[in-house]
């Protein structure tokens, strides 16, 4: 039996291109003609579920070479971009916040493994590659960091505010842990409208102390809204250590009425398998909490140098005994799905892909001025103006 990997909006476009390259690489490569793309493949994620009033999902986990060769090109072009947007910081192409995402990868192609674009997410700042997932370019992540008009939102929303709206991607958001309490509004137009969809609300394990989740939960839960409550367990909230800031950093277990998984957000499958378990039980049930146990490489924001809080020898023991990506080499590996040299050949292609959208991204123009009014007010108010940051220098006027 064929793994139905690409439906019908079934995180298309990313997945589509993915497999497309991979296959085409592939092909080149001479490996293609081994085991069909997509026979049916069974992994046994090594770390069990615990969970949280609950029964866990199996795990087994279903795939495919072609998924495992999409997880580890996805990954890698996500790795790849991030360290893209590092050197691009600090020679200050990029300014203001920036909030890097290496490490979780993980987290990001599993969920859209098992979610299709129908399905809308929204998270926090940590959201370039989220934007990726979505079906978003590399050029448009780029662009928009560097605010050029190729950005997902024309250069004007910057690093934490990627959006995708067709694709149902509500961003991107500055203000930690609002974005949940949105969430559970855009699973409430879900249910309301009677689709077979549901909302994915992420936010950090520093933000799953606020008030505003609590409250968020308590009408999801009332109202049996299909909303995947996902904390992305990085262990830090900017420098603040998880024991520092949570009495009980179960964060899985927190929703007390509401059942919860805690999954390891550093295995891409493990985290499809949570994410296809959630969907189908949100949509019979209403809202599940997901962790996601995961780290990040990068300190906090670019500001952070991300090593006065822990030490080098725990970033270099996550690097060598759970990296999302070498995971998924060593599994492609021993399984014989593809050689060595033929996951360098898509690395190779990944750097490229990321080196031309860079350049691509450093000569699209500014956005006009004139499109800084666009995006604020539905229908813009008269006399509108805009500020320098003195106060005195009107920047634009209608
Ligand atoms: C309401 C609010 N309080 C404080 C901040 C400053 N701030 C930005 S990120 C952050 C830490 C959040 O950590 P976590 O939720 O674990 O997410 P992570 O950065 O680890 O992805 C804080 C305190 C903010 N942006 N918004
Ligand atoms: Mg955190």
């Amino acid at each position: 039996m064929a793994l139905r990997l690409v439906s019908a909006r079934m995180g298309p476009f990313l997945r589509q291109r993915t497999l497309a390259a991979a296959a085409a690489l592939a092909q080149q490569r001479g490996f293609a003609a081994a085991a069909s793309d997509d026979e049916k493949l069974t992994v046994t994620v090594p770390v069990p579920f615990k969970t949280h009033k609950i029964d866990p999902p199996s795990q087994e986990v279903e795939t495919s070479k072609a998924e495992l060769l999409g997880f580890f090109t996805d990954m890698y072009k996500m790795r790849r971009m991030e360290i893209a947007a590092d050197g691009l910081y600090k020679s200050k192409f990029i300014r203001g916040f920036c909030h890097l995402y290496d490490g979780q990868e993980a987290v990001c192609v599993g969920m859209e493994a098992a979610l299709n674009y129908d399905d809308a997410i929204i998270t926090a700042y940590r959201d370039h590659c989220t934007h990726l997932g979505r079906g978003g370019t590399v050029l448009e992540v780029m662009a928009e960091l560097m605010g050029h008009r190729d950005g997902c939102s024309q250069g004007k929303g910057g690093s934490m505010h990627m959006y995708n709206k067709q694709h149902n991607f509500y961003g991107g958001n500055g203000i930690v842990g609002a974005q949940v309490p949105l969430g559970v509004g855009v699973a409430f137009g879900q249910k309301y409208n009677k689709l077979p969809n549901v909302t994915v609300a992420m936010y950090g394990d520093g933000a799953a102390n606020q008030g505003q989740l609590f409250e968020a939960l308590n009408i999801a839960a009332l109202w049996n809204l299909p909303c995947l409550f996902t904390c992305e367990n990085n262990h830090y909230g900017m420098g603040t250590a998880e024991w520092r800031s949570a009495k009980s950093p179960a964060y899985y277990a927190r929703g007390d009425y509401v059942p919860g998984i805690k999954v390891d957000g550093m295995d891409a499958l493990a985290v499809k398998q949570a994410f296809k378990f959630g969907k189908e039980y949100a949509l019979q049930n209403g809202p599940l909490m997901l962790e996601m146990d995961t780290y990040r490489y990068h300190g906090h924001s670019m500001s952070d140098p991300g090593s006065t809080y822990r030490t080098r020898d725990e970033i270099s023991g996550i690097r060598q005994e759970r990296d999302p990506i070498e995971r998924i080499r060593k599994l492609i590996l021993s399984l014989e799905l593809a050689t060595a040299a033929d996951l360098k050949a898509i690395e190779k292609e990944s750097k490229r892909e990321v080196d031309e959208a860079v350049d691509a991204a450093k000569s699209s123009p500014q956005p006009e001025e004139k499109l800084l009014y666009d995006h604020i007010h539905s229908g813009t108010p008269a006399n509108f103006q805009i500020y320098g940051a003195d106060r005195q220098h009107v920047t634009v006027k209608l």
